[in-house]
């Protein structure tokens, strides 16, 4: 990814693109997606038996069942799970809804999967839920988002949501010549990748005195809400710069909003994630960049570990897995091609 990322730099670039493309140096200094510089807080034993994990059943339920990432994921997932001998069943809510996945989980819990890969769609709400599964006897592991409890998984794995956001707010930065305003559409609260993300793009605009931030909206993961939330700011703000969307959905919103309010090219959007729909946008000029996340490989680190809790070998507590920037510049390098997610595997 790094040597991909290098020869982006040697590119002669137009300004916006190459202050992205040295900004996604930098973020993937934040994670990486193979094992050895994946980092590590602590190392467990798992408690069971130690025997084989061939032919049992691990669940993945994803934080919405239709958003390319979590397809991507469960594609990354299936293919390390039929590598290791495991069947992996994957199941997910309609929306990124707590009240939704809660059920879910619930039979979930009640077929004793021997291992669980879970995206919570809430922090908070879905502690209790996820504790039952562990309590049942099936291993946990925390892909993508996390618990402010985690204690019940055996490791979590995501990637460096605050670095993102930061990398995000020097990236939006330069796209406007830090100055002027700047709007991040988030999800809901509670999610605790996108809250990390919107941290760490205040966090980023700080050092930038040039920018006015106009503080954070919520889409509710949804695109139209996402969309009338540009067209209603840029309506009170018509000198609006530049848009954080802290994901998928909310890009493809404010990209539809852009659009519709006939702003094209005159406010800069980055967003994390890498959808068809949001590569089109690219394209398209709505959007200019992309920080896309590794989902693939967050499945697949996801399966390895819930297979070494099962056969109680250790565990790597937290994974960091990596980021690949894609612009207009670089969109065409196979390299960046493989970072796109897909709609299907
Ligand atoms: O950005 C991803 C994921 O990391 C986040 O937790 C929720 O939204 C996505 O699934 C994209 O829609």
């Amino acid at each position: 990814m790094q040597r991909h990322i290098q020869r982006t730099r040697r590119r002669s670039l137009p300004l916006a693109a190459a202050a992205l493309a040295a900004t996604a140096l930098i973020v993937a200094g934040c994670g990486s997606s193979n094992k050895s510089s994946s980092s590590s807080t602590s190392s467990s034993s798992s408690s069971s038996s130690g025997s084989s994990a061939k032919g049992k059943n691990l669940t993945l339920v994803a934080g919405v069942k239709g958003d390319e990432f979590y397809i991507t994921m469960n594609c990354g997932a299936q293919a390390e799970a039929k590598k290791l001998g495991v069947s992996l069943d994957f199941q997910g809510p309609d929306q990124f809804d707590a009240g939704q996945q809660t059920p879910i989980v619930n039979a979930v819990a009640a077929k004793k999967p021997a291992a669980v890969l879970i995206a919570p769609t809430d922090s908070a709400a879905l502690y209790a839920p996820i504790k039952q599964l562990a309590d049942g006897g099936s291993k946990v592991v925390l892909v993508d988002t996390t618990l402010d409890n985690a204690g019940v998984a055996v490791s979590q794995i995501s990637s460096n949501n605050e670095a993102g956001g930061t990398q995000a707010a020097q990236a939006l930065g330069k796209l406007i010549g830090g100055k002027g305003k700047v709007l991040v559409v988030n999800v809901k609260p509670g999610i605790s990748t996108t809250d990390a993300r919107a941290k760490g793009f205040e966090s980023g605009i700080k050092s930038q005195p040039g920018l006015t931030y106009l503080g954070q909206q919520y889409s509710n993961d949804d695109p139209a809400k996402a969309a009338s939330i540009v067209k209603a700011v840029l309506a009170k703000n018509p000198d609006l710069k530049g848009i954080f969307a802290t994901n998928l959905f909310s890009a493809e919103g404010s990209a539809s909003g852009l659009r519709e309010a006939g702003k094209l090219g005159q406010v800069k959007i980055i967003s994390f994630d890498a959808g068809p729909k949001q590569v089109q946008d690219l394209k398209d000029g709505l959007v200019q960049g992309l920080i896309a996340q590794q989902p693939a490989d967050i499945g697949a680190q996801g399966v390895q570990q819930a297979v070494n809790a099962i056969e109680g070998k250790p565990n790597t507590k937290v994974i960091r897995t990596g980021f690949v920037t894609v612009t207009k510049a670089n969109i065409n390098d196979p390299a960046t091609q493989k970072a796109l997610y897909k709609a299907s595997c």
